[in-house]
């Protein structure tokens, strides 16, 4: 196998430059030695470079939660680019993105019910933050400018996503990043959790760090705290029970924004449309992105509660006001427009048929619930490798499952990525950060999917340095 993958590694080089990629988050020297490359998708399963089936047991990057090529969004992509491939998104609109914002907090809880379109998920962390600091300096509380996030967050890569944000290599190559920032601790401990089956029971008192941080600025000076439901990116961290509650009753205590970035949690992941409705818990915004297209289209969303909208909305001029230019009784200077931000691409036509093709397809197929159907089989199987060489703790929550293996010393990483590499080779695609291997299938994976999963993994951990 080993012989034939480097032979097809070759002849690809041959035809193929792949120099001047500069890969994401990607060992380019060693990637570009010996690539790997996906050259169609179907359902379940990729096709290799070197013409193998691979099962996908990663959804992508955790976001093709429908499965791939699905005929649908793949037909609503063609004939929208075919009839409007762009439409300006400043002052004016197109019909599809106002029905995708509809459809879109029809999935939401209750209260959450406006739509601010971007490209990514790293945009809808950046949109979030801004909109939380300004929203509290038009309600005339413009010293509350901190934000805090938590420690192993991943909220993308921008300046305001990797400030808030707590995962050391994302930051410390970057300078200072935005001042004003502090971190709750994170909820991971093995000591007391290690294969927990779904949310663990120790550890919701970590909530209440908010409370010592709120004590040491003032709550005056605090605008939100952005939290994933879930932590996916740094390993599959699940909040311990009662946690999220937690945290809710101690920002409204406050008076202080809470931000679930659900940029993995969102559509169907835990077998509900939100994390925010899987534990009844509701943010003032969430961040989405991923599933919200299926992965096809990049595109992303703030969702946001009433209240937060209407802030914005009452405080800028209104457009009848052309007679008052210059009131500065308002806390901005007189303008129409409510908020100074946007993207070239916010709500793009393309982006949004595919969207809305998405969500029909989720509501069609019932993948929600599907998922939510198939947890407790996803749970007895991951935690079937529990007892497997090296194998330190199994996390599960809805279609999201984490293997986390003890890391060779001094040599972090290299195990589980050796896992991910063996794992290609047998024809399955896992996920890896640090030394946990991530899992979160699209919501379409049947039971035998599952067990040719979890067989290939047995296999490789038995095999593993
Ligand atoms: N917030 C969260 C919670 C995320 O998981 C982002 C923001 C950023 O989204 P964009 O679209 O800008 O990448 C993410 C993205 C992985 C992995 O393997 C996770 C992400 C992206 C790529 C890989 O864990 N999460
Ligand atoms: N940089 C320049 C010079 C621009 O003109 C623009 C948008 O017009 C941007 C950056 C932002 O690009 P986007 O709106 O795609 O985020």
């Amino acid at each position: 196998m080993q012989e034939t993958l480097e032979k097809a590694a070759v002849a690809l080089q041959a035809e193929l430059n792949l120099e001047p990629f500069w890969m994401p988050f990607t060992a380019n020297r060693q990637f570009k030695a010996n690539p790997r490359l996906l050259v169609a998708a179907r359902d379940m399963y990729y096709t290799s470079h070197d013409g193998r089936q691979i099962l996908d047991g990663t959804a992508g990057l955790w976001c093709v939660n429908a499965g791939h090529c699905r005929p649908p969004i793949v037909e609503a992509i063609q004939q929208q680019v075919a009839q409007l491939d762009y439409a300006p998104a400043f002052q004016m609109g197109h019909p599809k993105a106002f029905q995708l914002a509809e459809q879109l907090i029809q999935l939401t809880p209750a209260g959450l019910d406006h739509v601010f379109f971007t490209n990514s998920g790293s945009e809808a962390v950046d949109t979030a933050l801004k909109m939380a600091i300004a929203h509290h300096r038009l309600r005339g509380q413009g010293s509350r400018q901190r934000l805090i996030g938590r420690e192993r967050g991943y909220h993308g890569v921008g300046f305001g996503g990797i400030s808030v944000g707590g995962i050391s290599n994302n930051r410390k190559f970057f300078g200072s990043l935005i001042p004003g920032v502090d971190h709750l601790p994170h909820t991971h401990n093995l000591e007391q959790n290690a294969f927990s089956r779904g949310l663990p029971r120790w550890g919701s008192h970590l909530a209440e760090d908010l409370e010592r941080i709120v004590a040491l600025h003032d709550a005056s000076t605090i605008a939100a705290v952005i939290v994933e439901p879930v932590a996916g990116s740094t390993g599959v961290l699940l909040p311990p029970v009662g946690y999220l509650e937690k945290l809710r009753a101690i920002c409204d205590k406050y008076g202080i924004l809470l931000i679930f970035d659900e940029v993995i949690t969102g559509f169907g992941r835990l077998g509900s449309p939100f994390a925010a409705n899987y534990f009844g818990v509701v943010p003032d915004l969430i961040c989405c992105a991923k599933g919200l297209t299926n992965g096809t289209i990049p595109m992303g969303a703030v969702i946001v509660k009433q209240e937060i909208y209407s802030a914005f909305m009452e405080a800028a001029g209104s457009a009848d006001d052309l007679h008052r230019p210059g009131d500065n009784s308002r806390t901005l200077s007189w303008s129409p427009i409510e908020f100074f931000h946007g993207y070239t691409y916010s709500g793009h036509p393309v982006a949004s048929a595919a969207g809305l093709a998405t969500l029909n397809l989720y509501r069609e197929e019932g993948l929600f619930e599907r998922a939510a159907n198939l947890a407790p089989l996803w749970e007895e199987a991951l935690h079937s490798l529990r007892g497997l060489p090296h194998v330190i703790d199994v996390r599960n929550l809805g279609l999201v499952g984490a293997i986390e293996l003890e890391g060779i010393p001094g040599r972090p990483t290299a195990r589980a990525f050796e896992a991910f590499l063996r794992c290609y080779e047998r024809g399955v695609l896992i996920r890896t950060t640090g030394d946990t291997i991530a899992l979160s299938p699209p919501l379409i994976i049947e039971e035998a999917h599952i067990e040719h999963l979890i067989a290939t993994l047995k296999r490789v951990l038995q095999e593993l340095p």
